[in-house]
């Protein structure tokens, strides 16, 4: 991908895409039986996430309009060790679709995740603007898997986030994986990790959790069968006596987890863009929704 550090030419670019052809190539790179559990869409949920989460509503820096996830040092901050696996899976449609930005592709291939997986429909807008390596965001404004509600809070609150919303967002961890190459953390969430459900809710709620005996960094399975995982950072939600109102409320109510996923999603993928005036709103059906 583009390297050299050029931000994007005309302001106008955006215009000449078609995005509904985006959404349905994207979702046709989500299979593979070769990758993970047969599917990139964890991974590209999480690179829209990492591209996103850097936004600092104070200096209104960060976020991901300017993609700068894709330059270093962004690209080789801890936090995003392995997301250049999704990049170099989307890169093909960076080509195909010359006028789309990088911060567009990322995002929208966090929305195709999502709603091809399973999950609700996210409404989304294209229209950033991409910049340059200039523009990375210094290290350490993702959150810390090790720690705490107080480190969570601090990570979400300086995005803009209240708690009903952080808790609605830490629910994508029914996605996908930690891998010890990547994070050091191991193991799915649960036992369907491309499925988007609120699995992440029930599963916290209803096993014991207990310290995984192992040489890596400490973090939880699940004393039954000792093949699911919880990050330090996932057991706040249940401690946490604020965070585990809202847990309680989605392990009972997946509509109502789908419904503040969507809007909590929705939002963070809009942090600190200044979107053109006239960019549409776009609510795209799945693939199963538009094929006969
Ligand atoms: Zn995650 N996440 N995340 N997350 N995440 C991982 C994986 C995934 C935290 C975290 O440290 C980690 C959100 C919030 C938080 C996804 C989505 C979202 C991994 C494992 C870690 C360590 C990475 C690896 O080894 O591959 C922390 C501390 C969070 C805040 C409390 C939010 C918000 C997300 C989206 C809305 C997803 C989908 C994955 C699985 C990625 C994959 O490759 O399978």
């Amino acid at each position: 991908y583009n390297t050299e550090g050029s931000a994007q030419a005309s302001s106008s670019s955006w215009k000449k895409v078609n995005y509904n052809n985006v959404y349905k190539d994207i979702a046709d790179l989500l299979e593979d039986e070769n990758y993970d559990d047969g599917s990139y869409g964890p991974v590209f949920v999480r690179l829209a996430w990492h591209a996103s989460g850097t936004f600092d509503h104070k200096t209104r820096t960060g976020g991901s309009s300017g993609a700068t996830i894709r330059f270093e040092p962004e690209s080789a901050h801890g936090a995003n060790a392995g997301l250049d696996a999704a990049r170099q899976r989307l890169e093909p449609l960076k080509k195909k679709y010359s006028h789309i930005s990088y911060g567009d592709l990322y995002t929208l291939a966090g929305v195709v995740a999502v709603q091809e997986l399973g999950g609700p429909t996210i409404t989304w807008r294209p229209g950033r603007r991409d910049k340059t390596a200039a523009d990375c965001t210094p290290d350490g404004r993702l959150p810390d898997a090790a720690q705490g509600a107080d480190h969570v809070r601090e990570i979400f609150y300086r995005m803009g986030f209240n708690d009903q919303e952080i808790a609605a967002l830490v629910g994508a961890h029914a996605l996908g994986r930690c891998h010890t190459s990547r994070s050091g953390f191991d193991g799915p969430w649960n036992a369907s990790p491309t499925a988007f459900t609120n699995f992440f809710y029930t599963e916290l709620l209803n096993n014991t959790w207990v310290p995984k005996k192992w040489n890596g960094p400490f973090q939880y399975v699940d004393r039954e069968s000792g093949q699911f995982m919880m990050l330090p950072a996932d057991m706040a939600f249940k401690k946490d006596s604020k965070f585990r109102v809202y847990v309680e409320k989605y392990a009972a109510d997946q509509d109502a987890f789908f419904e503040d996923f969507a809007n909590a999603f929705a939002k963070l993928l809009e942090l600190g863009v200044d979107f053109p005036e006239d960019a549409p709103f776009y609510k795209f059906k799945t693939l199963e929704e538009v094929l006969p």
